[in-house]
């Protein structure tokens, strides 16, 4: 039987994953964890186990996870590439001591680990197309600097220690319930928003940046998947490219047009976020994935437009 902990629940992944995470493992199996409590999480919170925990606090990462009897770790907590280069040094302690101390109590109290990697993993010496599984990785950004050596400590905990660590190269994640917090790919994410309470957006990401995006349901069925995926199947561990479209922000303005067909796209450029963008893939081959685990999302560009801008509809009135 897994007992879960999940840090980082009550970001954009996590405030979904938890409460998949509990349907699907029963709400008592799923300690929910977060480094403070925000408003607007109360359902979440109310619905099982709580801790406010900062990963970058060992020892109390260890309490809990003693406390709770923890077996499974899934590591959200991170600082993205946006805020990471507006402050690189707490990207490098938030991600780096954080997964330290994951991969730390996962040794000691024998737990298997899953965490993200990003297509920030990536920079501008990799092939930008079709970018394969094993490649260059010379990143740009303190957040793909923090991604990489996170893939490699989690390789050296599994062969050095046996800890059954696995994760995913994450594309932008759109999704409706909780907003992104401080990302490169958060515009196509905005872009929903701005299209059904002003039928027009001013992109932060130029025209013609293309950057592998996924659906949030196909983002959760990533992590159940691989967790419970057959161990000797596994060539790959930290981590698997995987993605569900790739896409600029032309492409997802004619997509949003199908249903709001006087919807404006304009342009003002974050020079920041633009070269962060520039240094990422256009499109990952995510065939070892498919191979090894069986992935195979689920929504395309339309018909994620689709129940982004219903679902979205509901929620704002
Ligand atoms: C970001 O834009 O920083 C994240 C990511 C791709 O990891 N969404």
């Amino acid at each position: 039987m897994k007992k879960i902990l999940v840090t980082g629940a009550l970001g954009q992944i996590g405030s979904e994953l938890t409460m998949r995470l509990r349907k699907e493992y029963g709400a008592d199996n799923v300690i929910a964890s977060s480094r403070r409590i925000k408003e607007g999480h109360e359902e979440l919170i109310e619905s099982g186990v709580f801790e406010v925990l900062d990963v970058v606090d060992g020892k109390q990462l260890s309490d809990v996870v003693r406390k709770h009897k923890i077996n499974t770790i899934v590591h959200l907590a991170a600082v993205l590439s946006a805020v990471g280069e507006q402050n690189p040094a707490m990207a490098w302690d938030v991600n780096m001591n954080g997964l330290y101390n994951v991969l730390e109590v996962a040794r000691e109290e024998n737990c298997s680990v899953f965490t993200p990697s990003s297509i920030a993993a990536f920079g501008d010496s990799t092939p930008k197309d079709n970018t394969p599984q094993d490649t260059i990785q010379r990143p740009t950004t303190m957040y793909g600097v923090t991604k990489v050596a996170g893939e490699l400590l989690c390789d050296y905990y599994y062969h050095k220690y046996g800890v059954d660590t696995r994760g995913v190269r994450y594309p932008g994640i759109i999704s409706y319930e909780t907003l992104p917090g401080g990302g490169t790919t958060d515009y196509a994410v905005h872009i929903y928003y701005d299209a059904l309470k002003y039928k027009k957006y001013t992109s932060f990401i130029a025209k013609g940046t293309k950057m592998d995006m996924m659906y949030m349901p196909d983002a959760l069925d990533a992590v159940i998947q691989l967790m419970e995926a057959d161990p000797s199947k596994l060539i790959h561990r930290n981590a698997f490219n995987i993605t569900a479209m790739s896409f600029e922000p032309e492409e997802i303005a004619a997509a949003i047009r199908k249903y709001i067909p006087e919807f404006e796209l304009d342009y003002d450029v974050d020079p920041v976020r633009q070269a962060i963008a520039e240094s990422w893939p256009n499109s990952l081959d995510d065939s070892a994935a498919r191979e090894e685990w069986g992935w195979n999302p689920k929504y395309d560009l339309d018909s994620m437009t689709n129940d982004m801008l219903e679902k979205l509809k509901v929620k704002l009135g």
